[in-house]
């Protein structure tokens, strides 16, 4: 064969392999019907979320029963359900609350339907109700904040912690929805990294429902009750945006009269981390749908899939280079 043809030949071939592998992957995970139960739509991060999960689908030829929880366990139990009598291939759901699943997954197994539990993860009495989970790594979210925290207040100069029991450094903390995994393990986390250091001082914790509405109702109420703190460590944007809003208002300037720490890592908290705002965000990674899909088609061939599978996830600080972040999507 003359030289130019074989030239020709070489990208040809690559392409015939590049289309086959892309004919693959739809015809494996095609005909596959996916349960999703979602829990709701109160944060710019879920809707991300969201969209990951029904783009993945449609992109993977996957069929997808999608529903909307409202933020009401009884409702992902009612939607399980249908699930099961409507015989899909896949469960998977995001847990609103940690406990209180047995039964429904019970119920599951006996119907020999495999379950994928996204995102926030699940306290039962025995792994074998499930077959894996998919989402973030929830406790170093808030080992992540706190390291922050600490580092912000070293002495550069000694590499000594400042707080210290005569001057305690006071922290407000917005935890999420009650009983969820990521209000408790992202309390645990936080309170793990500062416990040995007396100078830290928890002095408010209420759940704000990962809400930007209940962030600034429960900051009004602190700022009303005129307590002193310093820090605010908040279980997400939302509500970390909704908290700035109130302090603003009232001429407090987040970022600098309140060291302000936050997690999901959104455009809108990124661009108050640029502006000052806030001074560091942890992120949580929500286009978790590639991933789901790509589990539930396993899972669908009865093939087993990892425990626990977390996302990759970043930290961005006040002292980072910020220019350079891409756009989160969400
Ligand atoms: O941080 C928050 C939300 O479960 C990790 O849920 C998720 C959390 C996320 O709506 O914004």
């Amino acid at each position: 064969m003359n030289r130019k043809y074989i030239l020709l030949f070489i990208p040809l071939c690559l392409l015939c392999f590049v289309l086959s592998s892309c004919t693959k992957k739809t015809t494996e995970t095609k005909g596959i019907i996916l349960g999703f139960s979602q829990i709701g739509a109160e944060s710019a991060w879920r809707n991300c979320n969201t969209r990951s999960v029904q783009e993945a689908a449609a992109e993977a030829g996957i069929q997808l029963l999608f529903f909307n929880a409202e933020q009401k366990q009884e409702n992902q139990i009612k939607a399980i359900r249908s699930f099961i009598a409507y015989q899909v291939d896949v469960i998977a759901f995001v847990p609103i609350v940690s406990d209180g699943w047995e039964n429904v997954l019970e119920e599951a197994r006996r119907a020999e339907i495999p379950v994928l539990i996204c995102d926030r993860e699940i306290n039962v009495y025995s792994e074998n109700l499930y077959a894996g989970y998919l989402g973030t790594n929830m406790l170093q979210e808030g080992r992540s904040a706190a390291e922050y925290l600490l580092k912000k207040f070293t002495d550069p100069e000694t590499g000594r912690i400042t707080a210290n029991r005569r001057n305690p450094i006071r922290i407000v903390e917005l935890q999420g929805n009650e009983g969820s995994a990521p209000a408790i393990f992202r309390a645990e986390g936080f309170r793990e990294m500062i416990a040995e250091y007396p100078g830290f001082e928890i002095i408010y914790s209420k759940s704000g429902d990962f809400l930007r509405s209940k962030g600034y109702e429960l900051m009004c109420e602190i700022l009303e009750e005129q307590f002193e703190f310093h820090v605010i460590y908040s279980h997400n944007d939302s509500m970390t945006l909704g908290a700035i809003d109130a302090m603003k208002e009232r001429g407090i300037k987040p970022g600098e009269d309140i060291v302000i720490i936050s997690i999901d890592a959104e455009q809108a908290a990124i661009d108050a981390l640029k502006r000052g705002e806030i001074n560091c965000v942890v992120e949580c990674n929500p286009k978790q749908g590639p991933d789901i899909m790509r589990l539930a088609s396993r899972l669908a061939r009865k093939e087993t899939i990892p425990r626990v599978i977390f996302m990759e996830e970043e930290v961005f600080t006040e002292w980072d280079d910020l220019s350079n972040i891409a756009p989160r999507g969400y």
